[in-house]
């Protein structure tokens, strides 16, 4: 396997929701050992702390939950994110998932620089497709694939510039998919795999047809991990549960699938809330994950128990 340099990022924003503990995470993360699972397979490790928001001035909205502390964090977290992708694989500890109007931002100018295409896996239940228009919660976690293919309405937000191509997309796990975002994803391309699918197929063919059209641009490819992706039974440590999710067994084929593709270039970890865990085994599962993504083989992974 050859080594990498992972670099770690905090990014304990809380602000995408009204229900509050994501801003627990990073530290979630850290003490359930990520950075030592990490090093373990023989990677260079940065922690570089927690990334905060740029400054902001709060004002009271109708419609949209903490408006102006998200834009701070999405300016502050797009530059975390194309500094450390010039440097080595950033991972995000979330956070809600937000984070990644910032991070998938940053991966963004990032590919541009590097004069190569970005392509995004959404690992989720949800689409987050929503614009800051069409959110019936008002909660902007569920905007970040919106704003990054360049939907209308993100008023405050920094500038995109070129939008991600639909067709760089794929979100998998989907089955819980507001009315609004229905209609707009429905006029896509956007590559959309939902449980039933799943079951039908198996996870691992709609991944590959995607991992292939990767390979074949030379793609840079962003990872975004939300919680809720897997099945409340084995995560339970996340604000939104949906019945019916990815098994352990499915996840984790996902990320071995990743580190075998050789293409993973950064990585999302969010909607953790430690609150809700139980005895930290969602955070655990998590660290699991990413330790697959990154090259741990099943046969030298007989750690813990659930
Ligand atoms: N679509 C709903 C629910 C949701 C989206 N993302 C999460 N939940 N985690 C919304 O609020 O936009
Ligand atoms: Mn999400
Ligand atoms: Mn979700």
């Amino acid at each position: 396997m050859t080594p990498q340099t992972c670099i770690l990022y905090g990014a304990p924003m809380d602000s995408g929701k009204r229900r509050r503990g994501c801003l627990m995470g990073p530290d979630a993360y850290r003490t359930a050992g990520l950075a030592e699972a990490l090093q373990g397979l023989g990677h260079r490790v940065e922690d570089r702390g927690n990334v905060g928001p740029a400054a902001f001035t709060p004002a009271p909205h109708a419609r949209l939950h903490a408006l102006e502390e998200t834009i701070a964090w999405t300016t502050a977290l797009a530059d975390a994110a194309e500094r450390g992708l010039q440097e080595g694989v950033p991972i995000f500890m979330g956070g809600d998932h937000a984070l990644a109007l910032g991070t998938v931002l940053g991966a963004m100018r990032h590919a541009d620089a590097e004069g190569r295409p970005l392509f995004v896996l959404w690992l989720d239940a949800h689409s987050d497709f929503h614009t800051p228009a069409t959110t019936d919660t008002g909660n902007l976690h569920g905007t970040p694939l919106g704003y990054v293919t360049g939907r209308p309405d993100f008023d405050g937000f920094p500038a995109i510039g070129t939008p991600l191509p639909q067709e760089n997309i794929a979100i998998i796990g989907l089955r819980s998919v507001d009315s609004a975002e229905r209609a707009a994803l429905q006029e896509t391309t956007i590559q959309r795999v939902d449980m039933r699918e799943i079951d039908e197929t198996g996870i691992a063919r709609p991944l590959a047809r995607f991992l292939d059209r990767v390979t074949a641009a030379n793609g840079m490819l962003h990872v975004s991990l939300d919680v809720d992706f897997l099945d409340p039974s084995v995560a339970p440590a996340v604000g939104t549960t949906v019945p019916g999710g990815a098994t352990i067994r499915e996840a984790h084929l996902v990320m071995e699938m990743l580190h075998d593709s050789g293409l993973m270039t950064s990585l999302d970890l969010v909607e953790l809330n430690p609150f809700l865990d139980e005895r930290g085994r969602t955070a655990q599962v998590m660290v699991d994950l990413a330790a697959s993504a990154l090259g741990r083989r099943v046969f030298d992974r007989p750690t813990r128990a659930y």
